[in-house]
């Protein structure tokens, strides 16, 4: 069976942009596949969390997986930290990637323009660690939002290059970028993506909002000028939110453009905010119904599989390198 492997960060809160660009995927993809489904907390310390916020967000992130729809019976949900071979890995692979690739990530240059001086190493060295998840897994597909494609480019020319100069190890994964939903932006400015570490708390809609928050939010979303309601890139705050209604609704453009034609803004975000509750609802109420002793049990389980993966393929590229111990017979 080919294998998936994908994660999330658990910092600030996850929205419907996560949900739609990446979790909603993963449930649909993990019958075809093997999959793994990581809690990236190491990928979280990269900028400076409270311990105490990050362990809570962590377990909240992992309740979040299984109320999406990941089968801890089907898939493997593990948290990052759990299963070391992802640090030492990335350590071997940041040997062998070059400084100015890593300078030049999108997502790097954006943090480190706003932090300067004080940005922090982890966060140019983070898309190395992100390979390391990918490879250790000997992974065939990620599913990702569209903003993760640079760092997939990445972690193939990185498999490619320890695949050339230290013979086949690793298995060279494709990206898997949903046509639709894979680029959610902000109700508040739908230039920029939506984003968890947005400081404008309308811009996203969380999965754990509250009803009457979400139909603020929808209240409050930016829209374009004119009245149409219709999918056009030249009008990106409204095709934005019927992008979000075509995929929460289930439905295809052309019903979409049909059910509102004639209605003003003000049904179309009303009925946004009816759909988004209506997904939300259940949603929410399976998060709350793991307790924390089968939270425990399901994350127990997972790091024992994963790491029985990740072991294998780390002997073999230490074995690969020369990187030996006492125990071994040179
Ligand atoms: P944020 O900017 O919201 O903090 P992130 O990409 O840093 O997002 P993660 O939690 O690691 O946060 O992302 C989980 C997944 O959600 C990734 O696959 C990412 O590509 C996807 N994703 C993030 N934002 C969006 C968005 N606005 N639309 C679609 N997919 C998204
Ligand atoms: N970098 C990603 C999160 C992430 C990831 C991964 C995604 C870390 N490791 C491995 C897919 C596969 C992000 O910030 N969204």
């Amino acid at each position: 069976m080919k294998r998936i492997f994908s994660g999330a960060q658990p910092t600030g809160n996850i929205h419907i942009g996560n949900y739609l660009g990446a979790l909603r995927n993963w449930a649909a993809l993990q019958h075809e596949y093997e999959s793994f489904f990581c809690i990236v907390n190491l990928h979280a310390i990269t900028i400076p969390q409270d311990p105490q916020v990050l362990a809570r967000k962590t377990r909240e992130l992992a309740r979040l997986y299984l109320a999406s729809g990941i089968d801890p019976q089907v898939s493997i949900i593990f948290i990052q930290s759990d299963v070391p071979e992802h640090a030492e890995l990335a350590w071997i692979l940041n040997c062998i990637t070059r400084k100015s690739e890593l300078e030049r990530m999108t997502q790097f240059k954006d943090k480190a323009a706003k932090q300067r001086e004080s940005v922090g190493t982890g966060v140019l060295t983070y898309p190395v660690l992100m390979a390391a998840d990918i490879l250790l897994y000997q992974t065939d597909l990620v599913p990702v939002g569209h903003d993760q494609k640079q760092h997939l480019e990445l972690t193939r020319d990185i498999a490619e290059r320890f695949n050339r100069d230290y013979g086949q190890t690793f298995r060279v994964p494709d990206p898997y970028i949903p046509k639709v939903g894979a680029r959610i932006q902000s109700l508040s400015d739908p230039a920029k993506k939506m984003s968890k570490s947005d400081e404008d708390a309308n811009g996203a809609i969380t999965l754990l909002d509250d009803t009457d928050t979400v139909r603020r939010k929808f209240k409050r979303a930016v829209t374009d000028s004119g009245t149409e309601i219709r999918f056009d890139e030249t009008r990106p705050a409204i095709t934005n939110l019927l992008t979000i209604y075509q995929l929460l609704a289930d439905k295809q453009p052309a019903e979409v453009e049909a059910h509102f034609a004639g209605k003003g803004y003000a049904a179309l975000k009303s009925e946004l905010a009816d759909v988004t509750i209506e997904f939300l609802r259940p949603l929410q109420a399976r998060a709350r119904g793991y307790d924390d002793a089968e939270l425990d049990r399901i994350l127990d389980s997972g790091r024992e599989r994963a790491q029985a993966i990740a072991r294998a393929t780390l002997e073999e590229v230490k074995a690969r390198m020369g990187l030996v111990g006492v125990q071994a017979k040179a």
